[in-house]
């Protein structure tokens, strides 16, 4: 279809558009001067914030150059530690017009995840939660900025949400929406917030007027707390992390459980705070939380290794979890078990006794370890470790 007012035919962006808005607006005539071509930056920010976002921000869409060299020299060091996301692709990852031919602007939102820590339960083992996953942040983020997209579409434009995908380097694009900086725990850091937010962004088309940031200027400074506080030295350089050693990933990792690293775990279960619970600007917002807490912190360490697949994926099911494989969180388990049980209490011996006799292997040679770790070898018998 072609412009009834253009001087020129139609090729390349112009007519694409034109496809585009009458098809989305059900404009009569065939003109691309009926579309509204820009929108304005103020608009989709009042939307963003009143959807509960607590930070928004505008990028451009060109290609993440840099953090493609970084995504690619850290691979080729092994950094990765066998991650797949954004390092299976990285350059799907770093252009946003590989996700949405023509992606202009990026509406970038984050969601601020710091509340309360629930008390830790007494009388059993729990394992601890990292605060990102007390609840679905993910799914309150993406529903504020479906609020965005709609109002992009409305405007006649293509948008997409993406969030925590491995299409998009997430913390890139909040960088470049000046949202926050980089700190040397590699967590992006929004000024009067911190670090303890989740990021996602809305791909579009839309030009966007206003609205355009310089990025955060560091405010780390000499502070490296971060840095000091990381159980196994993951942080290997201000703003790198290795993921070999980051327990936020072993706990993700497909396989055995590094045993170098099983007596660093403690209780976590599932994610790691450290690196940002020692950050100074955390806690000044952890001191004065903006919303209540809520359940998910600690989870029943016994229970999990008793139940069946159905209830623990019902239950645990929106954690990453490789191949969806429930004994990943029963291996898992065991090591936190072998961390905080107790040898003289029945149930961890009865657990770990099942476990031991377990179909998988991967489960019983976590089981002799935990037995071993426990004081209880004599239960592991001849289960290699
Ligand atoms: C892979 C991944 C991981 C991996 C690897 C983490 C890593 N640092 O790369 C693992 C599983 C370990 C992980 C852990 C966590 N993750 Co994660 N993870 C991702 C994922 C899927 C991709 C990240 C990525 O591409 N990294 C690539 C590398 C190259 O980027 P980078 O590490 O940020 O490196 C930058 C800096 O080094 C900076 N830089 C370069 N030179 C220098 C020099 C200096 C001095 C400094 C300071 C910086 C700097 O440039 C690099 C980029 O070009 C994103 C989601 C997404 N799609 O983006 C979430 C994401 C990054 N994770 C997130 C979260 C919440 C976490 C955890 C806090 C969860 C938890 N509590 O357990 C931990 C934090 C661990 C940590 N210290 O990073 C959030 C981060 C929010 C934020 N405020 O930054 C994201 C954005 C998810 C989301 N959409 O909300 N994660
Ligand atoms: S998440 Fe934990 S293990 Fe990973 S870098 Fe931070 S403190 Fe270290
Ligand atoms: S702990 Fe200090 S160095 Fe690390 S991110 Fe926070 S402010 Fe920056």
């Amino acid at each position: 279809m072609d412009c009834d007012e253009c001087v020129v035919q139609h090729t390349g962006a112009c007519h694409d558009r034109v496809v585009i808005h009458v098809v989305g607006r059900e404009i009569r005539s065939g003109s691309c001067h009926d579309v509204e071509m820009a929108v304005e930056w103020h608009e989709l920010e009042t939307i963003g914030l009143a959807a509960g976002l607590d930070a928004v921000g505008v990028a451009g869409a060109e290609p993440f150059l840099e953090t493609l060299g970084d995504l690619e020299a850290r691979k080729a060091a092994g950094l990765h530690g066998g991650i797949q996301f954004t390092y299976r692709n990285p350059r799907r990852s770093t252009d946003p017009s590989v996700t949405m031919t023509g992606a202009r602007s990026l509406v970038v939102g984050a969601l601020d995840y710091t509340r309360p820590a629930p008390d830790r339960p007494s009388g059993e083992p729990v394992g601890r939660v990292a605060s990102y996953s007390w609840e679905d942040y993910y799914a309150e983020l993406r529903t504020a900025l479906d609020k965005v997209a709609e109002a992009l579409r409305g405007h006649g434009h293509r948008a997409r949400v993406v969030a925590d995908q491995n299409n998009l380097v997430d913390r890139a694009v909040a960088h470049r929406a000046g949202l926050g900086w980089w700190g040397k725990s590699s967590n992006i850091l929004i000024p009067g917030v911190g670090s303890m937010v989740v990021l996602g962004a809305v791909l579009t088309d839309a030009e966007i007027t206003g609205g355009r940031a310089e990025p955060v200027a560091d405010r780390c400074g000499t502070c490296t707390r971060c840095i000091a506080a990381c159980p196994t030295g993951a942080i290997v350089a201000p703003g790198v992390v290795d993921a070999r050693r980051c327990l936020a990933w072993l706990l993700q990792l497909d396989g055995d459980f590094p045993v170098e690293f099983r007596a660093a775990l403690g209780d976590r279960i599932y994610g790691c705070d450290d690196c940002q619970d020692a950050c100074p600007p955390n806690q000044v917002r952890q001191r004065s939380p903006l919303r209540p807490a809520t359940a998910e912190a600690w989870v029943p360490i016994i229970e999990m290794l008793t139940v069946d697949d159905d209830s623990l994926m019902e239950r645990y099911g929106r954690w990453y979890i490789p191949r969806r494989d429930p004994d990943i969180i029963r291996r898992n388990a065991l090591v936190v078990l072998a961390n905080i049980g107790d040898r003289r209490d029945p149930a961890t011996e009865a657990v770990l006794r099942s476990a031991l006799v377990h179909r998988s292997e991967m489960l019983r040679s976590h089981a002799a370890w935990a037995a071993r770790q426990l004081g209880l070898s004599h239960l592991a018998g001849s289960v290699t470790t």
